[in-house]
């Protein structure tokens, strides 16, 4: 398929996921042209994908929009769309916290500010929800670096760091922390709590739906009945959490958890929320760890947490795990979550739908 259209673009990784990031005013401003010309990039829709950019994968098949921003204090604009791999949709349902590590080398690179040193703070307004996060990207001698030290599970080999700091995530999508007013809700005989810090989740124990938790994501994928019980949960609670009907939606995110393994705070294996994860989402791990902070909660009941104000959470999942640096008031609530990340550039040029 395509539109006849073209317009440049930075092909980039961000975290565990990659993509096209695009100057918005390099894009259709009508929101329908805009996204039939992103599914013809992407080759949507098709499993293959083979007649695009994405990569027959839900966690290659995305693209930011980034913008210079008027808000005061406001480096960038970011808005995330998910280009759905084997059905025609582009949505803007939810944010994306590993391509979110992108944007601040790509506001750089493609001058919407300027570096500041040799680090240089981007304050990004993540227009899917309404919040912001900084992100610290290294530019020495003022130019964007991707060369560095830092590892991430699921990336091979080291890069620049890229630490994300978010800040009043509560509610992103969902209104509120517990969209059901509740720690625990049971749904089609499944414990779950359903929970938004970032990222709407519907967190539940592994065993509770029949695996262990400590499964591959291959035989997570292969397990058709598995994914049609959870499927049904994540129907079922879509109105409970404000989001409306969910059945052409990327959210809400489906996190099945289970005792650490690797001397971390939880294991999870996440449907987001089709496919499994190949590792977690940035905003789907602080939300899990939230989720594990929660008294009386499934996550609660297999998690081992940290004492103290200031906690590091290490999710494990398929590949490895996620640190999660989350400070909590004196009622235990979060207040702030920050991870690493590494993101970078792999193609510049001309992009055609
Ligand atoms: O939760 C995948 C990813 C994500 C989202 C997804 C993400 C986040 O790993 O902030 O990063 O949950 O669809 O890129």
């Amino acid at each position: 398929m395509t539109t006849g259209l073209s317009a440049p673009c930075l092909w980039m990784r961000g975290g565990t996921s990659k993509g096209g990031y695009f100057l918005k005013s390099d894009l259709p401003e009508d929101t329908a042209t805009r996204d039939a010309f992103l599914l013809a990039v992407m080759g949507s829709p098709d499993e293959r994908q083979i007649d695009g950019m994405g990569g027959a994968d839900p966690l290659t098949s995305k693209v930011a929009v980034v913008s210079k921003s008027q808000r005061p204090g406001i480096d960038v604009d970011y808005l995330f769309l998910q280009v759905f791999v084997d059905q025609a949709i582009v949505t803007d349902q939810q944010n994306c916290g590993n391509i979110l590590a992108g944007v601040g080398p790509f506001a750089i690179e493609r001058g919407l500010i300027s570096a500041t040193g040799d680090e240089t703070r981007v304050a990004i307004f993540m227009e899917n929800t309404g919040q912001v996060a900084v992100a610290t990207v290294q530019t020495p001698g003022g130019v964007v670096t991707y060369a560095g030290e830092a590892r991430i599970d699921g990336v091979p080999g080291s890069h620049a760091p890229v630490p994300l700091e978010f800040r009043d995530t509560a509610g992103s999508s969902c209104g509120a922390l517990l969209p059901s007013g509740n720690a625990v809700d049971v749904v089609n005989g499944v414990a779950v709590t359903l929970i938004d810090n970032g990222m709407p989740c519907v967190v539940m124990k592994a065993q509770d739906v029949g695996i262990t938790g400590y499964e591959d994501r291959d035989s997570l994928d292969a397990n058709t009945e598995l994914k049609a019980r959870i499927e049904a949960i994540r129907l079922a609670v879509g109105e409970r959490m404000n989001l409306g009907d969910v059945k052409e939606k990327s959210v809400p995110k489906m996190m099945l958890v289970a005792p650490p393994r690797n001397g971390g705070a939880v294991t999870v294996r996440s449907f987001i929320p089709h496919r499994a994860h190949a590792t977690i989402g940035v905003l789907g791990a602080v939300s899990v760890a939230t989720a594990c902070l929660i008294p009386g909660s499934p996550a609660a009941e297999v998690a081992q947490i940290p004492e103290g104000p200031r906690k590091t959470l290490s999710v494990e999942h398929p590949t490895g795990e996620m640190s999660c640096v989350l400070e909590v008031n004196e009622s235990g609530q979060v207040k702030t979550a920050a991870l690493l990340r590494t993101a970078r550039k792999l193609m510049d040029g001309v992009v055609f739908g």
